[in-house]
């Protein structure tokens, strides 16, 4: 009989981090399972904390943020800013760069994340997630400035997801595969329940808002139809409207996500940096590949911290299809 294991995230950290590691990203990571468990135990007492709804505000995408939006972001800043790991942080809920407050220690390491990502589906119970990406700083004695804010996803040192869904789940890579970590509520750990992930074929999903595709070019249209006719294999359509949970059913039983570029959002919705990008490192670390329709998402460098992409991510021929759909050799 196979002998189980119980493997924590802390011990699968320390047995998988590189022997010349000093501990740093382990650490971080370490920090981000922490604030998955402070998200959770927050998001799955949301409709009695009078938490559901809006906050007073508007973040810097002009979306009214939710209180839990908030939330989400606080407790991961909270948790990294002082660690000395970190030199910036960039959140989708911020519009400037987050710099390290002078009576912390900067460290070598920048966290780019959306602390609360399908946020509109909060108040109906519908699964939401945390997407990060961390980047090493170019330049030890310039730690922390723009640059080392917009570095390719091809530069991440490591990405990941926290999915709160009928579980919570922690979903990273360091660049030696994605595995899968479920929190054990009782026990207030993650215990290693997905090892070395990687996009199973035939796959079994596509996933797109059909509400809104009537309004795409006509090539994209003829992508969303090769997929809806496809018969080996055959797929069928699923689609959340919370891409962490979009994203991680196609990772586990295959398929492709898109958000296309359209007239309304000729530059798409999703944002690049920390959305788009860590998801594309994730899905390249598990046999998948993620585009923007002509080119690796992860080539791309950012130009705005919130800059959005065209976005088409999982298994690698349903991605690669898109590219020659949407640009056929002449
Ligand atoms: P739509 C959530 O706001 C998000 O950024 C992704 O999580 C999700 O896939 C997408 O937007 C949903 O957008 O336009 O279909 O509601």
């Amino acid at each position: 009989m196979r002998e189980s294991k119980i493997i924590t995230i802390e011990r699968f950290l320390l047995d998988t981090q590189p022997d010349y590691a000093r501990g740093e990203l382990t650490s971080i990571l370490y920090d981000l399972a922490l604030a998955a468990k402070i998200i959770s135990a927050q998001t799955r007492r949301a409709g009695l904390l009078d938490i559901l709804g809006f906050a007073d505000n508007v973040n810097v995408q002009g979306e009214t943020q939710r209180k839990l939006d908030v939330y989400a972001d606080d407790v991961i800043i909270k948790l990294t800013q002082h660690t000395g790991r970190l030199c910036a942080m960039v959140s989708e809920e911020r519009e400037e760069v987050i710099s390290i407050p002078e009576c912390f220690t900067k460290g070598s390491y920048i966290l780019v994340f959306d602390p609360l990502d399908g946020s509109s589906n909060i108040d109906t119970n519908i699964s939401i997630g945390t997407i990060f990406g961390i980047y090493k700083t170019l330049d030890e004695e310039n730690s922390g400035c723009l640059a080392d804010c917009l570095q390719p996803g091809r530069d991440l040192v490591a990405a990941g997801y926290m999915l709160y869904g009928t579980s919570t789940m922690m979903v990273y890579s360091t660049g030696k595969g994605v595995h899968g970590f479920t929190l054990d509520p009782s026990w207030g750990e993650f215990i290693l329940s997905h090892e070395n992930i990687c996009f199973p074929n035939p796959p079994a999903y596509f996933s797109f808002n059909h509400a809104i595709t009537h309004r795409l070019p006509t090539p994209i249209l003829a992508y969303i139809d090769w997929l809806r006719n496809l018969t080996e294999p055959t797929l069928t359509h699923r689609y959340v409207g919370s891409m962490v949970a979009d994203f991680h059913r196609n990772l586990i039983h295959g398929g492709v996500f898109g958000y296309p570029a359209a007239p309304t959002k000729p530059d798409g919705k999703i944002r690049l940096l920390y959305e788009a990008a860590p998801l594309a490192f994730l899905a390249e670390q598990a046999g998948g590949f993620g585009s923007d329709g002509s080119q690796s998402l992860l080539e791309i460098k950012p130009s705005y911290i919130h800059q959005r992409v065209p976005v088409f991510i999982g298994n690698r021929f349903l991605v690669e299809k898109a590219k020659e759909i949407l640009f056929p050799k002449i």
